[in-house]
């Protein structure tokens, strides 16, 4: 297997097309056998630990998307070695132009067989942070062709103002999906390989098909911030929570220093 610590060096090309298309899809990130290991563990304690208890039929559009178990890490010592491992932070250090990443969250997603589409959204509408120094990473714990809903993004829309105030629902793919089109962003769904890893700004406009497939699409995420990020005064009551849940104890303009936010990857 992998050290999940190993450099991976990343080119001035990748980190400017992160910057001008919000995000950047690598190739060859995790070997195999590393996705194999760690996917096992993070799959299995999604499975046990998630709170679904509805069919697919009966659930919301944002629970028909995905299982949701957050902060595996605190759950598993496999796991924290997967979030904590310095090569993926080090990457994101580099997009993000940071002298060190701290961990928001990680996040498992696991779209079931027949599971959803992901509605469009731009993920820093949830979280109460005072600049726009993060990263979503993406990695899924398997290929995930066209019909098995891999990420897609909407090229360049970080910068676009539209939408950055809607909660994931049916409203914000209508409106976001619409909006995104009038503009001009280009959507961009490529497959993903065995190994491909994305990475994507928090302000990043995205959505996910539909796991038309009977297998299902597992995915862990982790969520990285500028180590020097500091909290801002939430502006919707989702930010509120979020606080509450992923940084408690944190204070409103200081950098956001909590032991459940630890930082990954330092150049000091
Ligand atoms: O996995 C998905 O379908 C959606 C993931 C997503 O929106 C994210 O990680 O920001």
């Amino acid at each position: 297997m992998q050290d999940l610590d190993t450099p991976l060096p990343v080119s001035s090309d990748v980190i400017e097309r992160y910057r001008t298309e919000g995000f950047v899809r690598l190739s060859g990130v995790l070997d195999a056998a590393t996705l194999a290991h760690y996917g096992e563990e993070i799959t299995r304690l999604t499975l046990a630990l998630n709170t679904q208890d509805k069919p697919l039929e009966d659930r919301s559009t944002y629970d028909r998307a995905f299982l949701q178990v957050m902060n595996l890490w605190r759950t598993s010592e496999v796991v924290r070695q997967f979030v904590f491992g310095k090569r993926i932070a080090g990457i994101a250090a580099a997009l993000m132009g940071v002298e060190g990443v701290r961990l928001y969250h990680d996040q498992s997603l696991y779209k079931e067989p027949s599971g959803g589409f992901t509605p469009a959204h731009a993920d820093q509408y949830y979280w109460p942070m005072a600049s726009d120094r993060t990263v979503t990473v993406w990695i899924p714990l398997q290929p995930v062709p066209r019909d098995m809903g891999p990420l897609a993004f909407y090229k360049g829309s970080q910068t676009a103002e539209f939408g950055r105030d809607l909660p994931i629902s049916d409203e914000s793919e209508a409106q976001i999906t619409a909006a995104m089109e009038a503009q001009g962003f280009p959507i961009d769904e490529q497959p993903y390989a065995l190994g491909d890893v994305s990475f994507h700004a928090g302000w990043t406009f995205h959505r996910a098909g539909a796991n038309r497939t009977q297998q299902p699409r597992s995915v862990m995420t982790m969520i990285y911030m500028d180590e020097a990020m500091r909290l801002a005064e939430p502006v919707n009551h989702m930010q509120a929570a979020d606080w509450n849940q992923w940084c408690p104890g944190a204070v409103v303009g200081e950098v956001i220093d909590t032991p459940l936010n630890p930082v990954i990857w330092s150049a000091a």
